[in-house]
């Protein structure tokens, strides 16, 4: 299957520079880059299905953790921001469990979608997930299911919505909370996002769309879902270095798991 049959790449021409440079200066002005509208139709249908298909493969948190993703820390109060713990009940199957002939994983190695990405995101080179499971994963997320608040393990994620629910659902985000690279946890900050003293930016996006995200410092969560339809999202993660494992509390926490 040829690249133009899962992307619209009249809409989206990812070879092309001066709409490389657009997508760049947009994510770099809001960390955020959707591309609605980036799935073929036809391609969207078939991942909406072969989601359904596998779907009770499905594993739902029932775990709690903290915004960090990382395991508490004994020398600080259990009240401490950094030790708060707060809920995801979604569900996810993992790479592993990805269908051997999915069109994500043909997106996911594409020489000409890994090219834009690059482009878009200033990385020399894009790799995936040293460990098993972590690079292509299906979420699925029924009535009443959520994503915490969180910042991501890795510098930027790309997700594709395949299913949207009636009510719900809703990616927020407050972007630059923290400093990672420069070790700045910024716990004030966390705590006023976690007590509602922040106001989140939303993203309304349809099915089809292809988000990119810097989710490292961008404090973000999904809202619980209402209605029954079910939410499906893809996350396609990469990293620019070889070699990253997602944590193994990650992992633990979101496939019950770690390999
Ligand atoms: O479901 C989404 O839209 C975002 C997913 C996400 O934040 C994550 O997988 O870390
Ligand atoms: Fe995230």
């Amino acid at each position: 299957m040829s690249l133009e049959t899962i992307v619209d790449l009249q809409r989206h021409p990812l070879s092309d520079g001066s709409f490389r440079a657009a997508s760049k200066q947009a994510l770099d002005q809001n960390g955020v880059l959707a591309l609605s509208g980036f799935l073929q139709p036809a391609t969207l249908a078939a991942l909406v299905a072969e989601a359904k298909r596998n779907e009770d493969q499905a594993f739902f948190a029932s775990s709690t953790h903290n915004v960090y993703l990382t395991p508490p820390d004994q020398r600080l109060a259990s009240d401490h921001v950094f030790n708060r713990q707060v809920i995801s009940t979604k569900g996810c199957i993992c790479d592993d469990q990805v269908e051997e002939l999915s069109p994500l994983r043909q997106l996911y190695n594409a020489p000409a979608f890994q090219a834009f990405l690059c482009a878009v995101l200033g990385e020399v080179a894009l790799h995936p997930y040293a460990d098993p499971l972590s690079s292509i994963n299906i979420h699925y997320a029924p009535a009443g299911k959520e994503l915490g608040w969180h910042f991501d393990n890795s510098e930027f994620a790309i997700t594709l919505l395949l299913q949207k629910p009636t009510g719900g659902g809703a990616y927020e985000y407050i972007k630059d909370l923290r400093d990672a690279e420069q070790g700045e946890m910024n716990f004030a900050g966390v705590e006023a996002a976690l007590d509602g003293r922040l106001e989140p930016v939303g993203l309304d996006i349809q099915p089809g769309t292809l988000v990119l995200f810097r989710g490292r410092n961008a404090l973000h969560r999904v809202t619980p879902t209402q209605g029954d339809i079910t939410r499906y999202l893809v996350v396609l993660a990469y990293n620019g270095e070889p070699g990253v494992e997602l944590s193994e509390s990650a992992r633990q926490t979101f496939y019950g798991r770690v390999r």
